[in-house]
């Protein structure tokens, strides 16, 4: 089963909004597992301390790379028992939350999701020291240009983003495979009853009964909003369909 172990000084945070919704409805279901890890509990001295003054002085405390990489194997041993004589024997992946990581894209999510599941370390105070993330070889995310105060609530967005996709959780719904940046075009504008709201009626060509011009309007709609508000997005697109023409691939 598809398994997600955080860890974090924060684990009562867990499973917060992943016990809701469709996440939560899996989990129930039992289609996947969490396991919160409290950091604190792979702390040696009397005040448990998990973080440290940064070496060279600075403002803010840096999380120790020792008490980290116990916690870690610790998880991954656990890991490494159940793999014996299983599917490969594949052992997940070790992602650290970070605003100075690679940008988390939904094609990461997608092979996050084919996995076996995910340790996610959840990035708190200044940092974490670089060395652990160098010995455990730990792969730092971002999940957008701006600053939480920690990673909890990024391990959250990533995991929620693998969740949907894994078998048997989403159901019908579109199955993934016709929304936003799965074709790399944002979703087209959405419309339901009533037929007109406040003077503003449904576009014509959604009632025409049309399905041809239908997908035609949707996709012009899809590329008119990717094309102003993600001109990056727009640009590989362009780039793609250049080189569709010129390989026929
Ligand atoms: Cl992954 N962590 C934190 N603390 N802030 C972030 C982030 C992660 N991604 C964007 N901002």
């Amino acid at each position: 089963m598809w398994r997600a172990s955080v860890i974090t000084i924060f684990p009562d945070m867990f499973p917060g909004p992943l016990g809701h919704s469709l996440a939560g409805k899996a989990l129930t279901r039992g289609l996947w597992e969490l396991a919160a890890v409290d950091l604190r509990g792979f702390a040696t001295d009397r005040h448990r301390s998990v973080d440290d003054t940064p070496a060279g002085g600075g403002p803010g405390m840096v999380m120790r790379a020792d008490v980290l990489a116990r916690a870690i194997d610790a998880v991954t041993a656990a890991d490494a028992v159940t793999a014996i004589g299983t599917e490969a024997g594949d052992r997940r992946p070790c992602l650290l939350t970070s605003p100075r990581g690679r940008p988390l894209t939904q094609q990461r999510v997608a092979q996050l999701a084919a996995g076996p599941g995910v340790v996610v370390v959840c990035g708190r105070f200044e940092g974490v020291d670089e060395r652990v993330i160098a010995a455990r070889g730990l792969e730092e995310v971002s999940i957008g240009d701006y600053v939480l105060s920690g990673g909890e609530l990024a391990a959250m967005v990533l995991i929620d983003a693998c969740v949907r996709l894994l078998p048997g959780v989403m159901g019908a719904a579109a199955s993934g495979t016709e929304e936003s940046f799965s074709d790399g075009l944002l979703e087209y504008p959405h419309y339901t009853r009533p037929q007109v709201f406040e003077g503003r009626d449904i576009p014509p060509v959604l009632v025409s009964g049309d399905h041809a011009r239908v997908a035609a309007w949707r996709r012009a709609e899809a590329e008119r909003l990717t094309r102003e508000r993600r001109p990056d997005l727009w640009a590989a697109q362009l780039a793609r369909l250049s080189g569709v023409a010129e390989t026929g691939s």
